[in-house]
């Protein structure tokens, strides 16, 4: 099937698109394993499953040359002294890129490649982020509002979730005496990967 031409508004007011074909909502309960501090998630989670983020989808054919867009809105809010996160991941297709436009709020990408690079961007309304392809990349919001942004990326990339899931990310965005910090996740073990 080809993909007709086709346009639709995005709009300061809530920045929701016009017109989408998936909404993706995220809770805590997705999220297992990934916030450091577990008890501090477990008793979270016991009392509510927190809607974390959510992801409005404009649907593209899934092949080479398509491009799929859409809009996340990540909710503030930590568990524990980690901020509200997205589940991050890498592109099953490694070598694809994506583009992130920030449209509102504060928050930031934390980026690694299977290589041992590591990065961390800050996002604020007007910011463009260029993640590149084998960057698996997670957003964090370190604000006190949703944090909200356009992303597009090649229609084939594909996610692999289950990476980050057994492994997590090298580095935690923390909150601070003085806002946000960058630490070491004591929990990253890439050596589970490999024996999987
Ligand atoms: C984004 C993400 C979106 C939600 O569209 O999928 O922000 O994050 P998770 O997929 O990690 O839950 C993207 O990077 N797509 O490739
Ligand atoms: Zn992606």
């Amino acid at each position: 099937m080809n993909q007709l031409p086709f346009a639709f508004d995005l709009l300061p007011a809530t920045f929701i698109p016009s017109q989408y074909d998936n909404h993706i909502k995220r809770g805590l309960s997705s999220m297992k394993g990934q916030f450091s501090e577990q008890q501090e998630y477990a008793i979270s989670l016991e009392k509510e499953d927190t809607l974390l983020y959510e992801v409005f989808e404009i649907k593209v054919p899934e092949k080479a040359g398509e491009l799929m867009h859409g809009i996340t809105v990540l909710h503030p809010g930590a568990v524990g002294q980690e901020y509200f996160m997205t589940k991050g991941h890498f592109h099953e297709e490694l070598e694809t890129a994506e583009v992130y436009y920030c449209l509102d709020g504060e928050g930031c990408m934390v980026m690694e490649t299977p290589e041992g690079e590591w990065a961390v961007e800050m996002l604020y309304p007007g910011r463009v982020l260029y993640v590149p392809p084998r960057w698996a990349h997670r957003s964090v919001n370190t604000g006190g509002r949703d944090l909200v942004m356009f992303f597009l990326y090649p229609a084939n990339a594909g996610h692999d979730y289950g990476t980050i899931e057994r492994q997590g990310f090298r580095k935690l965005v923390m909150k601070g005496e003085d806002g946000m910090q960058i630490t070491d996740n004591p929990r990253w073990n890439p050596a589970e990967k490999v024996n999987d």
